[in-house]
């Protein structure tokens, strides 16, 4: 791959919006996917294999749980910070910001918000320091869009809770310790359980054949008789409105996320425009490049404002579930919509692993699908703004 010359753009000035904390956060996320990530991305992707030698620096740009009290391993910071790692992420790999999105708000943030203090003291500051991994399971072969039909249940077998079923499309499962596993009780009401690797009838067999997320690894979890100890229920909460709440979490950072990939795709353009000659001038000298280009910038500007000001709402405790939707889904689309352009800005080029681009969108099919595919988020605009749902 060509060295990596990222310069981020900034056309309407929000960095004199950014705190110097979110300034030093953010910087410290770049320099280490620059000098971490970028060398070795194409490579992992190539061969589909997640890079396991970059949790530990993960682990100290604070991705495990950014805004997680320091307490229990987190880096206690705000809103915004957390959206700006994930951009920066992102930018190097969607499949990286996945295995971050995961730890922190599908795997940490439900053992800080359901779980109890024993069970926060046990898992949480493994899960920051990247010494454990975690994934989440909630989508079932036959239950994605609609999770509230899953199949995955426990009984109560008096001293233990016996756990069958099966999960499909989990990110990390294949190396993870833990999973934090939705399942329906005999009322068939959906709780939270922790279950850990080593537990008898427990697998997670991996997926292969990915033309996407090539860097991630991606598994099944598969739980025949399990026995899950009481102590692994995470009590605090319970009915699908749980593993929404964590879904909030992980959304709003794709919403960021999305733009880190729009960012480097655009990058990637302007610059291989300004250096291919045809025609005796540079490409980016005619006006059907200039066209492309242009509304690349303009996408990239309105989707950061929108990111910025929910990360201002989620400071205030005031976003909604449906302006995330809006974000996630605007920003994840802008980000295919520059991917796909920018690709063509390379010509033959852009197919190739020596640029990011193509990477980039095959990666951002899978981010356009998970957390809730296109036409969720849109229904769930419909919903908000009519009251009326038309999923059922
Ligand atoms: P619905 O009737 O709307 O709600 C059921 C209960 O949940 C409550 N609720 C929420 N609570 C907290 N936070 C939220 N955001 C909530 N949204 C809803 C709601 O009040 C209700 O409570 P109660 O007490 O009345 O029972 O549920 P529904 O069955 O109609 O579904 C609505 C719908 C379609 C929006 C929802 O099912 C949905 O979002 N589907 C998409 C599924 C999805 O996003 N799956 C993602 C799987 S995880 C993943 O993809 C990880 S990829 C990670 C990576 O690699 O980065
Ligand atoms: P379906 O729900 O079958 O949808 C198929 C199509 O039908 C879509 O276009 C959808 O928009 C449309 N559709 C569905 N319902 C409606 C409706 N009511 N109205 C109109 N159109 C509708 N899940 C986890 O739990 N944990 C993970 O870590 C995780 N990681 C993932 C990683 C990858 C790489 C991928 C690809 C997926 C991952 N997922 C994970 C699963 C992901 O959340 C689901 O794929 C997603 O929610 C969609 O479910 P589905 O694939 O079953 O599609």
């Amino acid at each position: 791959m060509k060295p990596d010359l990222f310069e981020a753009p900034d056309y309407y000035l929000l960095d004199d919006l950014l705190s110097e904390e979110h300034k030093l956060v953010r910087d410290a996320a770049r320099s280490w996917v620059k000098r971490d990530v970028s060398p070795i991305i194409e490579e992992y992707a190539q061969k589909a294999e997640f890079p396991t030698q970059i949790i530990s620096g993960l682990a100290e740009i604070g991705a495990f749980g950014p805004y997680i009290p320091p307490e229990y391993g987190g880096a206690g910071l705000d809103q915004i910070s957390y959206g700006l790692i994930m951009q920066e992420i992102e930018r190097g790999d969607s499949g990286v910001r996945s295995t971050a999105s995961v730890q922190s708000s599908l795997v940490m943030y439900p053992i800080y918000a359901y779980g109890t203090e024993e069970q926060r003291k046990k898992y949480l500051p493994s899960l920051a320091s990247g010494k454990m991994m975690g994934c989440f399971g909630l989508t079932e072969p036959d239950h994605g869009s609609n999770p509230s039909g899953m199949t995955t249940n426990f009984t109560d077998k008096g001293d233990h809770f016996l756990l069958n079923g099966a999960k499909l499309w989990i990110s990390n499962a294949p190396f993870a310790d833990i999973a934090v596993v939705w399942a329906k009780n005999e009322e068939g009401r959906i709780h939270g359980l922790i279950v850990e690797r080593g537990m008898e009838g427990f697998s997670t067999p991996e997926t292969h054949n990915k033309w996407s997320l090539r860097a991630s690894a991606t598994g099944e979890l598969i739980f025949d008789n399990v026995k899950v100890p009481k102590e692994n229920l995470l009590p605090g909460k319970s009915g699908l409105g749980a593993p929404l709440g964590c879904l909030d979490s992980a959304r709003y950072g794709i919403a960021w996320g999305a733009i880190g990939a729009a960012m480097d795709c655009y990058d990637t353009a302007l610059r291989y425009a300004g250096q291919r000659i045809q025609f005796d001038k540079p490409i980016g000298a005619t006006q059907l490049q200039q066209k492309k280009l242009a509304e690349m910038i303009t996408e990239i500007t309105k989707a950061q404002l929108l990111a910025f000001r929910l990360g201002q709402l989620k400071n205030e405790g005031r976003a909604t579930t449906a302006q995330i939707s809006m974000a996630k889904r605007n920003n994840v689309d802008m980000a295919i919509s520059i991917a796909r352009e920018a690709r063509q800005i390379l010509g033959g080029m852009g197919i190739t692993g020596e640029y990011p681009i193509m990477r980039h969108m095959m990666n951002l099919e899978s981010v356009i699908t998970y957390e809730g595919t296109h036409d969720i988020h849109l229904l769930i605009t419909g919903w908000d703004i009519t009251g009326i749902s038309a999923f059922k």
